[in-house]
C-alpha cells in the first residue's frame, strides 16, 4: 500500500507502508479509513490485511516510518471485511467500526465490533447500541443484513455459543451475554 503526498502540483511522490500481514493471498488495503483515532492530534490510517485489521499511527514519513502498528482483530473465528471511521461520541477521538463475518463450525454470521477512539485505541469491542428485532442494517455496499433478527436469534441460542463469542457479545453490551 502506498501513501502519494499531496503538493502544490497535486499528488506527487509515494511512500510504500510496511506490510504487517505478508502473505499471497492477504491483499492489503482490502479496505481502510482514517481519523485520528488516539486523539494526538496526528491522522491514522486502519487497513484491512488479510482478514485483519491494523492501525498504523501516525505521523507517517516520506522514509517509510510511521507510529506504533496494531492489530486489533485477534480473535482467530473473526474476518474483517470493512471499516467506517467517525466520530460517535462526543471527544475529540475518531471511532471505528470494523464489519466483519464470524465463522463457528455450525454457521456464518455477519458482526460488528465498534471501537472508541482512545490513548490506545483497545483491541476489545467496546460501547453498546440498542437494535429493534426488526432493524435492518444497510451496508455500504448495498448488503442488508436483519441484525435484530440475527441478534435474537443468538439470544435465544445463548446457551450454545463460544465463550470467545458471548465475551464479543457482552463487551458489545448485551447483557444476556454476561455469564
Ligand atoms: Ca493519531
Amino acid at each position: 500500500m502506498t501513501i502519494l503526498w499531496g503538493s502544490a502540483s497535486g499528488l506527487s511522490t509515494g511512500t510504500t507502508l510496511p506490510n504487517k500481514n505478508p502473505g499471497r493471498n492477504n491483499y492489503m488495503g482490502k479496505d481502510l479509513a482514517t481519523g485520528d483515532f488516539n486523539g494526538d492530534g496526528k491522522q491514522d490510517l486502519a487497513v484491512i490485511n488479510g482478514s485483519k485489521t491494523y492501525v498504523y499511527r501516525g505521523p507517517f514519513k516520506r522514509s517509510g516510518t510511521t507510529g506504533t502498528v496494531t492489530m486489533l482483530d485477534k480473535t482467530s473465528s473473526f474476518y474483517s471485511t470493512a471499516l467506517i471511521a467517525g466520530k460517535v461520541n462526543g471527544d475529540s477521538k475518531t471511532d471505528l467500526a470494523i464489519i466483519g463475518d464470524v465463522a463457528t463450525p455450525e454457521y456464518i454470521a455477519s458482526d460488528v465490533w465498534f471501537i472508541k477512539g482512545g490513548a490506545s485505541s483497545h483491541p476489545r469491542p467496546s460501547g453498546s447500541v440498542t437494535v429493534s428485532r426488526g432493524h435492518v442494517e444497510t451496508l455500504p455496499d448495498g448488503t442488508e443484513v436483519k441484525l435484530g433478527v440475527w441478534i435474537m436469534n443468538q439470544k435465544s441460542r445463548r446457551t450454545k455459543l463460544s465463550t470467545d463469542k458471548l465475551a464479543t457479545l457482552a463487551g458489545l453490551g448485551l447483557e444476556w451475554a454476561t455469564a
